[in-house]
């Protein structure tokens, strides 16, 4: 089999996605997901402009060789835009595998190692009592595991929560937003909020955070010890990971779980946490930390020092990186738990999918490949409109992490 033709699809069905599709002299086609939150363009000439012409006449079942032509033959290694580029072509490359050996990417993979896979979703409110309410409504829907998010006393803004009961979408059309910031007034405002949580919904629900890369470490360090007591599955970048022996710090004060790794690229970013076992969960997606073939390696190596998956999956990551994902989390032994913001109806439209949930787990589906479509004529309609993440200022206006 070989590679004829390769192109990229920008569609922005409420918001952007890019999806590149890779066609054989045979027939069959596969799709992989290089969207970029805010920088979509830039994978999508990566890919245009100095992938696809490498990519002609190849074997598309050499997704080790051709990995390893992106990564080591580019010279210039890593960063999300080459990585997610590099993902997009990986990903599709495993769903030709699949089709044309007529097996789901699981069985690929490993083969199942569960029967379904734990998810957990988004509640958040205005303030304790909205987030009280949210948590119930997706406890109703199902979920085992919640993470929870609500504003924060005195601040105008802050992340995690909507403007709107219901819908958060980080990514906004126009020029980025400016949100606002002070760390005291957090740190106080998170303890109270889980303790009303637990005190509401018991032991049994799992219940999650994420700080969104905000925090010192020995601020970090403060609030996993405060809410020890409530037990959290995780509490998510706590403090930005580009020092990995910051980790060191939170982890000698606290015994609640630090999940880490939605901005990673490559196992480099993780390997002095995972090697020092200052995390318990890697969040490194499938889309910007290079496909399927690169996150197994990082799977393979963090099950030897204990740390699970944890791997992201908010709604910028396109439904053929959610099936792609959801085939990992079936098929990987460290599986700990994926993320699950489900997407818009006019999403789930332009990407059918044979992915299900039910009862707070998902399953990828038994179809051949990744069990994804898209469908261009569909997403012809929907132009790329430019948009960007927020930016965040200390309430002296010193820029800090969003
Ligand atoms: O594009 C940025 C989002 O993916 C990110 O803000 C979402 O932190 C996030 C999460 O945990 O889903
Ligand atoms: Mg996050």
């Amino acid at each position: 089999m070989k590679i004829t033709d390769a192109y990229v699809n920008i569609t922005s069905p409420g918001r952007n996605f890019v999806t590149l599709k890779i066609v054989t002299d045979e027939g069959i086609y596969g799709l992989g997901d290089g969207t970029l939150n805010g920088r979509e363009l830039a994978v999508a000439a990566y890919l245009t402009e100095h992938v696809i012409p490498c990519l002609i006449g190849r074997d598309p079942f050499q997704t080790e060789d051709i990995w390893q032509y992106l990564y080591r033959g580019a010279y210039w290694r890593r960063g999300p835009v080459t990585m997610s580029a590099i993902a997009a072509v990986d990903v599709a490359l495993w769903d030709i595998k699949g089709k044309a050996l007529q097996t789901p990417i699981y069985n690929l993979l490993g083969g199942r190692s569960r029967e379904s896979v734990m998810v957990y979703c988004h509640a958040f409110g205005k303030d304790v009592g909205a987030a009280l309410e949210d948590v119930a409504k997706h406890k109703e829907m199902g979920y085992r595991a919640i993470r929870v998010q609500s504003g924060v006393p005195g601040l105008k803004s802050t992340y995690g929560v909507g403007k709107v009961a219901g819908h958060y979408e980080p990514a906004e059309r126009g020029l980025p937003t400016e949100y606002e910031w002070e760390t005291e007034a957090y740190l106080r405002s998170v303890p109270p909020l889980f303790s009303k949580m637990r005190e509401t919904f018991g032991e049994e629900l799992h219940l999650l955070h994420d700080c969104h890369h905000r925090l010192t470490p020995i601020e970090a360090a403060r609030l996993g010890k405060e809410l020890e007591p409530f037990h959290l599955f995780w509490i998510e970048d706590p403090t930005p990971a580009e020092l990995q022996e910051g980790f060191r710090l939170i982890r000698q004060h606290t015994t609640t779980p630090l999940a880490v790794g939605e901005v990673f690229n490559s196992l480099w970013d993780a390997h002095e946490l995972i090697r020092n076992q200052w995390i318990d969960y890697v969040r490194a997606t499938v889309v910007h930390a290079g496909g399927l073939t690169h996150l197994k390696k990082l799977a393979d190596f963090a099950a030897l020092y204990h740390v699970k998956t944890g791997c992201h999956g908010a709604t910028d990551l396109s439904p053929v990186s959610m099936a792609a994902a959801l085939h990992f989390g079936l098929a990987v032994h460290n599986f700990g738990i994926q993320e699950h913001m489900p997407h818009s109806e006019e999403t789930d439209a332009v990407f059918p999918h044979q992915y299900s949930y039910q009862d707070g787990y998902m399953h990828p589906g038994d179809k051949p490949g990744l069990g994804v479509d898209l469908d261009e004529k569909l997403a012809a309609h929907y132009e790329y409109q430019r948009a960007y993440l927020p930016v965040n200022r200390k309430q002296d206006g010193t820029l800090t992490d969003w």
